[in-house]
């Protein structure tokens, strides 16, 4: 669909979510270096638009689970960067009480099952949720978001498998960011094309560029109406990249200068914040806006965060075993 069949809202949405996803990242980078954050974070700056594409199509009470790389995700099913913050500074006011951090940011209500330090991990979790949601008669959609290294896991094809199977409202997102921790992906799959891999288990797999947010919303809200309409379940495959290392602090030395420049010339923010220039969806100065309501939402963020107490010793078991954060379930 043309970008000029879109409501104007809807754009300034899309470029707004991106560049709260970014600027997050950038913040929880910088506060990491400054000490109010410990423990790794795995950043996808680059992949913005997988995330908010995709997420902009489900409903609240669609589920995702997500991965180690799962900021974006999270912030882009509505995740508050105040309680991520806080979560990535250890503090009870975070989305897991200060007691999960990156890895496990959690919000039933916003149907966000978790980010997950398992990769491949989440995917049978979703599968499980698309299962109850058939099984109950309901009409929501889950959706799991993965890498390209995830797709070569038992744990991937098991779950593909049922859900082609049992024809369940899931959808398989793949971020192909072409490289596993330093392994590209000629080194560890037989296929470029991972979508492919969706035949075997009877449902189609589709190839989008991951760079932009327009064609993963439209795929994304294909796959979302089969999966209501119970047709089963769709994989797709957004390429893209990550920009920093797989983890802060990677030394990047499996990829070259010059690939990661040719990446950023197709940034998926400065690439959409031009195509709604050039459209006139927007003005430099409404843009410019955008841009500094979201500098004041993660201002806020950092100061919540750093003003928030760390978890009691008394706390120390709340939340094991079975326990649900606050009472929530999904
Ligand atoms: C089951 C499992 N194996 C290995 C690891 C170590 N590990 C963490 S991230 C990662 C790479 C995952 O690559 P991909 O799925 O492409 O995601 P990306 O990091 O590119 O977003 C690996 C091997 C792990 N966390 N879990
Ligand atoms: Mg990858």
């Amino acid at each position: 669909m043309s970008i000029s069949n879109y409501p104007k809202e809807q754009l300034l949405t899309f470029y707004r979510q991106m560049v709260k996803v970014r600027e997050f990242e950038l913040r929880a980078i910088n506060e990491r270096r400054a000490g109010l954050i410990p423990g790794f974070i795995h950043s996808c700056v680059g992949q913005e638009a997988t995330a908010v594409g995709a997420c902009a199509a489900l409903n609240q009470d669609d589920v995702i689970t997500s991965t180690h790389r799962g900021h974006g995700h999270l912030v882009a099913k509505g995740g508050e960067p105040r309680y991520m913050m806080a979560e990535l500074a250890a503090r009870q006011t975070g989305y897991c009480g200060g007691k999960g951090g990156s890895l496990h940011m959690t919000d039933f209500e916003l149907g966000i099952l978790g980010a997950n330090g398992i990769v491949a991990g989440g995917i049978p979790m979703a599968v499980g949720a698309a299962l109850a949601f058939q099984m109950r008669g309901e009409q929501r959609v889950a959706l799991s978001f993965f890498g390209d290294g995830a797709v070569n896991e038992g744990a991937f094809h098991e779950a593909a498998n049922l859900a082609g199977l049992w024809k369940l409202p899931m959808i398989f997102f793949c971020e192909n960011n072409l490289y596993g921790e330093g392994t590209p992906q000629d080194k560890q799959a037989p296929v470029k094309d991972l979508s492919i891999r969706a035949a075997g288990y009877a449902f189609p797999g589709v190839i989008v560029d991951g760079n932009d947010v327009t064609a993963v919303y439209e795929a994304t809200q294909e796959a979302v109406a089969r999966a209501r309409a119970g047709e089963g379940p769709t994989f797709i495959e957004g390429k893209t990249y990550r920009y920093r290392g797989h983890y802060e602090g990677d030394p990047m030395v499996y990829r070259s200068p010059e690939e990661l420049e040719a990446w950023q010339e197709r940034d998926p923010i400065a690439a959409f914040r031009q195509r709604l220039l050039e459209h006139k969806f927007a003005s430099e100065s409404e843009i410019t806006a955008v841009e500094s309501e979201i500098q004041s939402l993660l201002d806020e963020a950092v100061e919540f965060a750093a003003q928030s107490p760390q978890p009691t010793r008394e706390s120390a078991l709340d939340g094991v075993y079975g326990d649900t954060h606050e009472g929530r379930v999904f």
